[in-house]
């Protein structure tokens, strides 16, 4: 084979890996926040068009890992399914935010990142994590 044959190959070979980590794995333990479609939803919900993230809390946040945009609100919808006192208070530190989840309901925390980077929430205890991440 040629050189250029083998680039080829090598290109073939990385883009189907890729495609595999992306739809295998990536989309399992992260969301990222869509702007639900207005339009033929029915009922218009009055989101503003802020996205929305649905996290279900059971032994911990499912998914634990939510992406968003830098600088733009997002409604991150906690979704708890159990009892355990562990869960039943969500912080997010660097908002300043402390909530009580009461156990199976939504709870809605909306919160804007102010700049690239990671942040977390956690259980009133610390113990159960999730993080948000900010991207441009
Ligand atoms: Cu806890």
């Amino acid at each position: 084979m040629t050189p250029a044959e083998w680039a080829v190959l090598a290109a073939g070979t990385a883009a189907i890996a890729w495609v595999n980590w992306y739809f295998f794995l990536a989309e399992r333990g992260t969301a990222v926040a869509a702007v639900s479609a207005g339009a033929g939803s029915g009922g218009g919900g009055g989101s503003g068009g802020v996205p929305e993230v649905a996290i279900a809390v059971k032994g911990g946040y499912s998914p634990a890992t939510v992406r968003a945009k830098v600088g733009q609100p997002v409604r991150l919808v906690f979704d708890r399914q159990e009892t355990s006192g562990c869960s039943e208070e969500i912080v997010f530190p660097d908002f300043g935010i402390r909530k009580f989840l009461p156990a199976f309901q939504k709870t809605t925390v909306e919160v804007t990142p102010p700049a690239v980077g990671r942040y977390e929430f956690t259980c009133g205890m610390s113990m159960l994590r999730g993080t948000l991440v900010a991207e441009e």
